[in-house]
């Protein structure tokens, strides 16, 4: 699994008060924190006003990339913001996210062109977020024959099929699942990608929703997640899985992140 570290994103109150006061040390201990708990992205989002966006992602990106090695992955809904901080990234990473929308591959994917960076994709257009399999994996489609023109292979795509809340359509699940299958079926290098907490929005125990969601996902074969490392019964359900489903030899990942005394990284609030 590819881990997308969540926790440095403005919408968290105490990372956006961290960026507002620029509070270094704030920031650099969820940097490290998240790198030593096996993220291999860290997603950086400033979620401020666009007047201060520029300022404060390049600060973000400085300070992460002080503090660990870890590549960042620039999270902004807008791709001018991206291309202004983009010189920035010290070494390739990934940018989150193009879509069918607007002008949004024509600004990002010629600055990856030629370079190790990968791109996450939402299955989105002008028209908005579809749940049906079918407009996904049209999308999917559009945005891979887009990207072949500036060279950029699927391997570097992770598609993210925005996964609908279950409260809201009782086959969201099962939707996801198939979009998924019906991708790798069509590019078989390609990645699939989601945040696991908009499944369970608006239910009940939250984490069980999101929990298992996780492990049907990996089952079926998702390649990398957006999510918060230091969330144990997030990352046990990931070792479990992997392990229950022969791709931990020996059991290895489980059993060293597990026996004895380690019980793996502290949940964090
Ligand atoms: N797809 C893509 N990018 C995304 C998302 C996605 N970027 C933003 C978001 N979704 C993923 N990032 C977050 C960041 C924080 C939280 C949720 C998603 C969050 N954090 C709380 C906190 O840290 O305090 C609670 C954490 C918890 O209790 O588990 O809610 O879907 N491409």
């Amino acid at each position: 699994m590819i881990i997308i570290g969540e926790k440095i994103n403005g919408t968290i109150p105490s990372v956006g008060r961290a960026i507002a006061e620029r509070d270094e040390a704030f920031i650099r201990n969820r940097a490290i924190k998240q790198a030593e708990a096996g993220a291999n992205f860290i997603d950086v989002c400033a979620s401020t006003s666009p007047d201060l966006e520029v300022e404060a992602l390049i600060w973000l990106m400085n300070t992460v990339q002080d503090a660990v090695d870890t590549p960042i992955c620039i999270d902004s809904p807008n791709p001018e913001m991206i291309k202004k901080v983009f010189k920035h990234a010290r070494r390739p990473g990934l940018i989150n996210s193009v879509s069918l929308e607007g002008d949004k591959m024509d600004v990002i994917f010629p600055l990856i062109e030629g370079t190790e960076w990968e791109v996450i994709a939402l299955t989105c257009d002008n028209k908005g977020i579809p749940a049906d399999v079918e407009t996904r994996v049209n999308i999917t489609k559009a945005i891979v024959e887009k990207a072949a023109t500036y060279n950029i292979t699927p391997d570097r795509i992770h598609i993210d099929p925005l996964v609908m809340a279950l409260s809201t359509d009782t086959q969201s699940l099962l939707k996801f699942l198939e979009t998924l299958k019906t991708i790798k079926e069509l590019y078989p290098t390609i990645k699939v990608t989601s945040g696991l907490s908009n499944i369970s929005f608006s239910m009940p125990l939250r984490k069980v929703i999101n929990t298992t969601f996780f492990t049907l996902a990996i089952y079926e074969g998702m390649d990398s997640a957006i999510m918060d490392p230091l969330n144990r019964d997030m990352m046990a359900a990931l070792l479990a899985t992997e392990a229950l489903l022969g791709r931990d030899r020996f059991c290895r990942n489980f059993s060293n992140a597990y026996r004895k005394n380690k019980i793996g990284p502290k949940k964090e609030k």
